[in-house]
């Protein structure tokens, strides 16, 4: 790489976060964690000397298989990997009869929690009974390897149970959020001409009846689709449209059909699933997992991440079945690891705010898992709120999906983890299956904000815009330099799309889309999506490290940043907070929040607007919709806003900002 280039590409986000990142704190391990924890330090070097050997172990520790594989990797055919060649398993009896097999049949492997109160427990030789019966009563319908299965359930144990009854039979899932509307589901299902559909008649949330079925039967409505069935649970009992001979409920199918099941071995490249992700531009894309390598990533992370005990954990993955992380570490991982799980259907407020601790002192939750956006808005409620549970069972803490702040950080810590549970942020996409960069409990002194080094046997870097690796002190673009087994196999049904999306914008490595520093120790924080990152003036500056810099401020709750077209400079910085208490009496809040803004970061970062509003338009999984917020600072029609969880919020925005 040339300085010149370095310099060019890199300084400008380089020197905007010089200020922010002068986040010196660090938070090593105790002793006695260290000593403990299931990752040591050596693995780093292990992983190093020879990654497919050491993912070829790995494959063969985490999982039974029924016939061993030849080969760990064969990238003759890149970008498209084939991962422990000539292997042969079945996903769900890795997830369930073998743990029975081994005497760990009365182990709880799920702990439900319904949102109006009502409880289930599974255990493992329960779970597994369930999905034999699931899979005879899919296979009695018609439903054979190789065929899609549209799954549109809320968080219930039948969408785990559904989801591995598909894989004990080679069936391919694509489970489509419960939130999305009908035309979404519809354009899933003909994408990937799903033969069944597996629904419910509804779900609660916050403690009001919230619909399913009827999106179904509307998704269905115009003929030319190819689905034969609709299985629907029974859940919140709402009257339901019937169609004869298509819909079957769960109890006379599911629950009738014989419980002995005898799972075949599927091929490791055998499709597992395909879950539907937004780009840029274009429709979803159907992205494209497969068995062997996808299963022995999601394990092995679930392991080393969190440092898990299966015999006495008890894990918590707050995300909807609907997303990658429901996928990876909610069916899959903890399953196969023969871990102890709770799974709640509702909101965190219903019936009050303090429902997540009281859910963590009742089943003594150990690991928890969840999104910043969660942390934050529980900061928002209020330390007392979190006080009132008893909360020390709680021994590690996880973060994903967006980059998490310092501060919400620090409360996570302070607040939820005593002080003295580690924090592992963990970047990773629907696209890399399993977690790719996130530190090591045990062996990583933790720094707030940053996801800082890759998971041992991954390669990933931060290059410049002709894909130079930028050295310690800057900042690019985040890449993956070598195949890693969860990664994604494709798209669906578009080879093409694929290479273009992530192989075509630097030679010889996936392009992650988001962009990222390399601190002075050569840590990595991760800068949010390259589209989110502004230039002004010249300078790069990433919304996220400007957002974070105004909710180091005590008078703001949170805080959305977009870059607006602007004559002299470019992009100008715009804001959107959400103010904490009566700080919005305060006449002169505005100019104080600028000048802290510039306090942070530098003058250059200073917003050139700040907007106070009651509320920021999120996605359903939690992501800040700012292609919405750059409409409304770039004075255009808002546009399209169906992704939205709330959909008055771009209403409430606009009565604000007249007001
Ligand atoms: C797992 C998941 C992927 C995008 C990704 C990035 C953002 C996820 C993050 C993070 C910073 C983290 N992201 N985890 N950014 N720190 N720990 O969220 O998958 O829904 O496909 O989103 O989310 O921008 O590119 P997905």
């Amino acid at each position: 790489m040339s300085e010149a280039n370095g310099t060019q590409t890199s300084t400008a986000a380089g020197d905007a976060l010089e200020n922010l990142l002068q986040e010196n704190r660090k938070f090593a391990p105790s002793a006695e964690f260290a000593e403990a924890a299931v990752a040591k330090p050596g693995v780093y070097a292990e992983a190093e000397a020879d990654r497919p050997a050491f993912w070829a172990k790995q494959a063969r520790e985490v999982l039974s298989w029924d016939t061993d594989f030849t080969q760990a990797l064969d990238w003759s055919g890149a970008p498209f990997a084939k991962w422990f060649v000539g292997g042969e398993l079945n996903a769900a009896y890795n997830a369930l009869d073998r743990h029975v097999e081994n005497g760990l049949g009365d182990r709880v492997a799920i702990h439900f929690e319904g949102e109006p109160g009502d409880t289930r427990t599974y255990t493992y030789a329960q779970l597994t009974e369930e999905v034999k019966k699931a899979a005879n009563a899919f296979e009695s319908l018609g439903v054979a390897k190789g065929d899609r299965v549209a799954v549109y359930l809320p968080m219930i144990p039948e969408a785990v149970i559904t989801m591995l009854a598909c894989a004990r039979i080679g069936a391919v899932h694509s489970v489509v959020f419960g939130g999305f509307s009908a035309d979404a589901l519809r354009s899933r299902i003909d994408d990937a001409e799903a033969k069944l559909v597996v629904t419910a008649d509804g779900t609660w949330r916050r403690g009001k009846p919230s619909p399913l079925k009827p999106a179904v039967d509307e998704a269905l409505s115009a003929p030319g689709h190819t689905v034969t069935n609709v299985v629907v649970v029974k859940r919140n009992g709402e009257p339901v449209d019937w169609h004869e001979g298509r819909d079957q409920w769960w109890a006379d199918t599911v629950q009738t059909a014989s419980a002995e099941h005898t799972p075949v071995p599927h091929d490791a490249e055998h499709p597992l699933f395909i879950l539907y992700t937004s780009g840029t531009t274009g429709n979803p894309k159907g992205i494209l997992h497969t068995t062997g390598g996808y299963l022995t990533q999601c394990a092995y992370t679930h392991k080393v991440v969190f440092d898990l005990k299966p015999e006495t954990d008890v894990f918590w993955c707050t995300a909807d079945i609907g997303w990658v992380t429901g996928h990876s570490y909610v069916t899959y991982a903890p399953l196969i690891n023969g871990a102890t799980q709770v799974m709640y259907e509702g909101t965190p407020d219903s019936p009050h705010q303090g429902r997540w601790w009281e859910i963590v002192e009742k089943y003594k939750v150990s690991i928890l898992y969840t999104a910043p956006t969660a942390i934050r808005t529980m900061m928002k409620w209020g330390d007392d709120i979190p006080a009132k549970y008893d909360l020390s069972s709680i021994r590690v803490l996880g973060s994903v999906g967006e980059p998490i702040n310092p501060e919400a950080w620090m409360w996570y810590r302070r607040v939820i983890g005593g002080d003295k549970a580690p924090i592992v942020d963990t970047w990773w996409q629907t696209e890399t299956g399993a977690h790719m960069i996130a530190p090591l409990p045990g062996v990583t002194a933790t720094k707030p904000g940053s996801a800082q080094v890759a998971v041992p046997g991954i390669a990933v870097d931060v290059v410049d815009e002709l894909g130079a690796s930028v050295p310690a002190g800057h900042g690019g673009y985040l890449v993956i330099r070598e195949p890693w087994p969860a990664m994604l196999r494709g798209i669906w049904g578009d080879p093409e799309r694929f290479k273009e999306t992530y192989w075509s914008r630097f030679e010889n490595m996936y392009f992650a889309g988001d962009g990222a520093k390399k601190d002075d120790d050569g840590d990595i924080w991760l800068l949010g999506r390259v589209d989110d990152v502004m230039n002004v003036s010249g300078h790069r500056l990433s919304t996220t490290e400007i957002e974070s810099a105004l909710v180091s401020h005590p008078a703001v709750a949170e805080a959305a940043v977009v870059g607006a077209k602007d004559e002299t400079t470019g992009e100008a910085v715009v804001a959107f907070v959400i103010l904490r208490g009566n700080a919005a009496e305060d006449p002169d809040i505005v100019a104080t929040l600028r000048a802290h803004v510039g306090k942070e970061i530098g003058p250059i970062a200073k917003p050139r607007t700040i907007l106070v509003v009651p509320e920021l338009p999120k996605t359903r999984s939690g992501k800040i919709m700012r292609r919405l917020l750059k409409d409304v600072a770039e004075g255009r029609e808002v546009g399209d806003a169906t992704t939205l969880a709330d959909n008055t919020v771009m209403q409430q925005i606009a009565a604000s900002l007249k007001a």
